[in-house]
């Protein structure tokens, strides 16, 4: 594991971290494992030979990557081993803190974002979705042009808390910075570089690390009951992140419901078309709310999907419903024209005999009585 960081850190700061990487370097070699154990216990290891429903089908798994960050005035990249995973080189838009979650045993991308913390309450949003990704993944941070201008202290303390020596005071105006750290644990590197005046953008900062990936059956829930449910919640967790309670191993969100029914139901025969675009979290709390109105049946849902956009589609399987995605057509009215025209089309070829539909879209919240 290389530590690499240009923020000043007091003298005696560095000799004890300088003792802790030590320590923590004989502790892999003696244990034979890769030094972000720290990280897995959180996530109790299921029996031998069981692994993650994504990665059943990889046979022979890395034990580590090498990640190289990019972060300058107009340009965030992140590169694994050869291969650019993702680029934002447009000077136009992109500006603020870059963020990355990779799987811990696969490395595989599950989540990315931007947070432009130049403007307001942007920062809140930040903290809120590092508090979603699970303990133990990997995050890659990044600024682009500008990231502190509105970075308040309990994002700065948030970052300091993943082992980040610049966030809390070092970090500001137009400095470049990166960091590879995981979630619930340490640093694993950082590097920064100073703006020189207010007028100016700090120089490019290229960091380079390798990070130790972890044996899938050590990552794996291995508490959550063996459940067709369980299935579902597996393939979600391993792919998608920064829904919090869903892919706790402890107390995981129900996704499930048994509303109760409604007494002389007459609209139990009528589907329901959701209208879903790009924005899997708000599907996600509409999906729940819809799951658990008195009378739901989940069998009658589809959520239509304009675009073929991975997110929504993992969410509506999470709760066991059928999802579609459509080529979208046209632009912007056109183009949400389009889209209804094909879910309802869609709806009545599934239904052939349904004289009604309820059509919902994805921001939408439930009330129980529905
Ligand atoms: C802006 C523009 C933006 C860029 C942003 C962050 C400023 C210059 C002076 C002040 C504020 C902003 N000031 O320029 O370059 O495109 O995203 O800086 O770098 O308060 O004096």
């Amino acid at each position: 594991m290389a530590i690499y960081s240009s923020c000043p850190l007091p003298q005696a700061g560095k000799s004890v971290l300088l003792l802790c990487v030590l320590l923590l370097a004989c502790h892999s070699l003696l244990l034979g494992r890769p030094s972000l154990s720290a990280e897995v216990d959180s996530h109790p290891a299921s029996g031998p030979g069981r692994k993650t429903s994504q990665l059943r089908l990889q046979e022979t798994l890395q034990s580590s990557l090498v990640l190289r960050v990019t972060s300058s005035q107009h340009n965030v990249t992140v590169a694994m081993d050869q291969t650019v995973i993702y680029e934002d080189l447009d000077p136009r838009s992109g500006r603020g803190l870059h963020v990355l979650v990779l799987h811990q045993a696969t490395g595989a991308m599950m989540a990315q974002r931007v947070f432009d913390t130049y403007s307001p309450r942007e920062d809140e949003a930040l903290v809120l979705f590092l508090s979603m990704v699970s303990e133990g993944r990997i995050l890659v941070m990044a600024v682009k042009d500008e990231a502190t201008f509105q970075l308040r202290a309990p994002a700065r303390s948030l970052l300091t808390g993943l082992g980040s020596s610049c966030a809390s005071h070092t970090l500001g105006w137009r400095d470049m910075w990166a960091l590879v750290a995981v979630k619930g644990g340490a640093r694993i590197a950082e590097e920064y570089k100073k703006s020189p005046d207010f007028s100016s953008w700090g120089a490019g900062v290229f960091l380079v690390t390798e990070v130790q990936l972890f044996p899938p059956q050590e990552v794996e829930c291995g508490a959550w009951p063996e459940t067709e449910e369980t299935e579902r919640r597996r393939l979600f967790c391993d792919s998608v992140e920064g829904y919090g309670s869903v892919c706790s191993c402890s107390s995981p969100a129900p996704v499930v419901f048994d509303p109760p029914p409604v007494l002389n139901n007459r609209i139990s025969g009528v589907p329901v078309a959701i209208i879903a675009s790009n924005r899997p979290h708000y599907l996600y709390r509409m999906l729940r709310s819809l799951l658990s109105a008195s009378g739901a049946r989940p069998e009658m849902i589809t959520v239509f999907i304009d675009g073929f956009y991975s997110e929504p589609l993992a969410v509506a399987h999470l709760f066991g419903l059928r999802g579609v995605q459509h080529a979208p057509l046209g632009l912007r009215n056109a183009r949400i024209s389009q889209h209804y025209k094909a879910s309802l089309g869609a709806t009545f070829q599934l239904f052939p005999r349904a004289q009604y539909a309820i059509v919902l879209e994805e921001d939408l919240d439930v009330s129980p009585d529905f």
